[in-house]
């Protein structure tokens, strides 16, 4: 890891040369541990050309000591903001970027005035988050593992089904799987929607029992070694009636339309536009209230973004979502989500578990 992250850094600063800075202040977790494999929830991190401190309190000392290497370790004097900011000062950066998604403007107004007039404040958004897009074979290998999990962990909820659960009892032994499974939790709040609740994309899990003749939408993934999964599959409790089934089959074609789609150089615009067209075709596209997809490694949604107009072209080591889903307003929704990789000759799919319509 300790080679992995200094290979990393190296990259960043590139970047900082690239935008004439002297020093990115990072308070982004997520983007401390690509870059150092620091745990801890507390800290800020200042990558400079040559150099990288990581400032945070006595909680710490210890795992950044463990997790770090080749990384200054500064204990926090006073408030954290403070000492980053004195620590600025005596190294006589100028010029230090920040990225406003992810630094708020009380952070920024108190490292503005401990760090003093001489240091310039420099927006410098996605630096970290474009070499976060681009995932490493160690990586890959990671997300493989941890989208092969969530679709064991999807297989066996299934099994759950019955007329009587509760969205809420499948949901918990979906997250109970995931982490005898290994995990150290759910990349998010588990969805499993029942009924008409399907038709809401982001249903969280209530008491609701489970009856005949229901659509049931389970969208979950796991966190395992760091690295995030997340899968969605639809099931009907019942035979589907034909209209069911229409609407299945128009998913199923979109959501295979845009894994097509998936190519290094393709941008993701097209990618969203290719499962677009193919529900205006069954005259649904306006049932489909969502983007296409999005990115996924560290977090459940980080670069880039898989939505209509979007310009950023896919690149190999990229690890993309594709779920287009379809959903009327009190009677249900349907949503077929996979975990694509996009390497420089070919697509794989992470999450390899059928796709058919299940009629239990
Ligand atoms: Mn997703």
């Amino acid at each position: 890891m300790s080679s992995t992250c200094k290979i990393r850094r190296k990259a960043l600063t590139g970047l900082l040369s690239a935008a004439k800075l002297d020093a990115l202040v990072i308070t982004h977790p997520a983007n401390w541990y690509y870059l150092t494999g620091f745990t801890g929830e507390a800290g800020v991190l200042i990558v400079s050309p040559g150099a990288a401190a990581l400032v945070t309190d006595g909680r710490f000392t210890t795992q950044v000591r463990k997790e770090t290497s080749s990384v200054r370790l500064i204990e926090q004097k006073g408030s954290l903001l403070d000492s980053t900011g004195r620590f600025l000062r005596q190294k006589g950066i100028r010029r230090a970027g920040f990225d406003p998604a992810q630094t708020s403007v009380a952070q920024l107004s108190l490292l503005r005035k401990a760090a003093g007039a001489r240091t310039k404040w420099i927006a410098a958004p996605g630096l970290v988050g474009t070499l976060r897009a681009r995932k490493e074979p160690s990586e890959l290998a990671r997300m493989r593992q941890a989208a092969i999990l969530a679709g064991d962990v999807l297989t066996s909820a299934i099994n759950l089904l019955k007329p009587g659960v509760m969205e809420n009892e499948v949901a918990a032994e979906i997250e109970y799987q995931m982490r005898r499974g290994g995990a150290s939790g759910p990349a998010f709040e588990t969805i499993v929607a029942f009924g008409d609740r399907s038709a809401l994309p982001h249903a969280r899990p209530t008491a609701k029992r489970l009856r005949k003749n229901e659509l049931v939408v389970l969208d979950l993934g796991a966190i395992l070694a760091h690295y995030c999964s997340d899968i969605t599959r639809t099931v009907y409790v019942g035979r589907a009636p034909a209209r069911v089934k229409e609407w299945y089959r128009a998913v199923l074609e979109a959501q295979t339309a845009a894994i097509a789609a998936v190519k290094a150089g393709v941008s993701c615009g097209d990618v969203d536009a290719a499962a677009r067209q193919v529900l205006a075709g069954y005259k649904l596209d306006r049932l489909f209230t969502h983007s296409t997809g999005h990115g996924l490694g560290l977090e459940v949604h980080e670069d880039p973004r898989v939505a209509r107009g979007q310009k950023a072209r896919l690149e190999p080591g990229w690890v993309i979502t594709i779920e287009p889903g379809v959903y009327m307003a009190g009677v249900g929704g349907i949503r077929i989500e996979d975990d694509v990789a996009v390497h420089a000759g070919n697509t794989e799919v992470l999450t390899r578990i059928p796709r058919d319509l299940i009629e239990l």
